[in-house]
């Protein structure tokens, strides 16, 4: 039986794993936080991923690496800095030097999240981070790339929407994907003989998908769920939200803290303002048109 290690295997999308994957492959469970309760094939390691003698120590002999470690969503640059850029590059290095062979990278939908939603995209489109923890993932993906042409690595990128047990609004009935779909997946990029350098999307079949997943349908991946069980009951709760995020498949990211001139970044915005400008212009042509002389009586 393979031997996986799993970072950041305290949080939710590790706890999820640790319960689909169980019984397939002996765990190896490594996160800056304690790891509590082991159950029967886990074994733990603690390890802060931005420092390089805990991940050569914590990556030994083992088959493959899942690395979800990191910080999960936008942050401030020193927090994203340290786990998500020195943490990849140190978690990349470690494998190299370990020999370890796979490495599966947790990308992320916000390391493409300024797509609009109306784009289907594949694994071929270049990346258009939403945020700091956009680039941060787009970096691991690119990092991942060097690894395996430089070093032949092999490696599975996989740009997750989010892992929950049911989607909870309207943008993930889009990207969502089942504990157990995200398992499979994790799996085929365990067990696929044939990965070098592989980008995949994390997602469940989801009717409303914004991605063409065919690499990954390609690879072996047969996801058996979808979103659109839950779409009734998620609209029917679902707030209008801003208008700005509405637009982009990155939600909420692609406007956190949103500066300079929006007109640049967000072309609804241009749109409007420059209807309004020709209603404007229009309204200034007709008053400078000379009134009619009045009629004398
Ligand atoms: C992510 O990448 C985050 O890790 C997760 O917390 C969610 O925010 C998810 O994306 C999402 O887009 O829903």
């Amino acid at each position: 039986m393979k031997t996986i290690l799993i970072t950041g295997a305290a949080g939710d999308v590790g706890s999820h794993l640790r319960r689909e994957l169980a019984g397939k492959y002996n765990l190896l469970l490594s996160d800056i936080k304690p790891i509590k309760a082991l159950a029967a094939g886990e074994k733990s390691a603690r390890g802060d991923i931005a420092k390089m003698a805990d991940m050569l120590r914590v990556t030994k002999g083992v088959d493959a690496i899942v690395h979800l470690g990191g910080f999960s969503v936008e942050g401030p640059w020193q927090m994203i800095l340290r786990a998500n850029i020195v943490g990849c590059y140190n978690l990349f290095e470690v494998a190299r030097r370990n020999g370890v062979r796979r490495v599966l990278f947790a990308s992320s939908n916000h390391a493409t999240g300024f797509y609009k939603r109306e784009e289907k995209i594949d694994h071929r489109v270049y990346p258009k981070p939403d945020s700091r923890y956009g680039v941060s993932k787009a970096f691991g993906e690119q990092i991942g790339s060097l690894y395996a042409d430089k070093y032949g690595t092999e490696v599975f990128c996989m740009r997750i929407g989010n892992v929950t047990v049911a989607p909870p609004d309207k943008r993930r009935l889009s990207n969502w994907i089942s504990p157990r779909d995200f398992a499979h997946l994790v799996a085929v990029g365990i067990d696929n003989p044939d990965i070098r350098f592989e980008i995949v999307y994390g997602v469940s079949d989801n009717k409303r998908s914004w991605y063409d997943n065919s690499n990954a349908h390609r690879l072996g991946y047969r996801p058996q769920d979808d979103a659109e069980r839950y779409a009734a009951e998620v609209l029917a709760k679902e707030k209008p939200g801003d208008p700005r995020a509405e637009m982009y498949q990155g939600g909420n990211f692609v406007f956190a803290e949103i500066g300079g001139d929006p007109s640049r970044i967000l072309p609804a915005i241009a749109k409007a303002r420059k209807a309004k400008k020709v209603s404007k212009a229009g309204k200034t042509s007709k008053s400078s048109k000379k009134p009619k002389p009045k009629k004398k009586k």
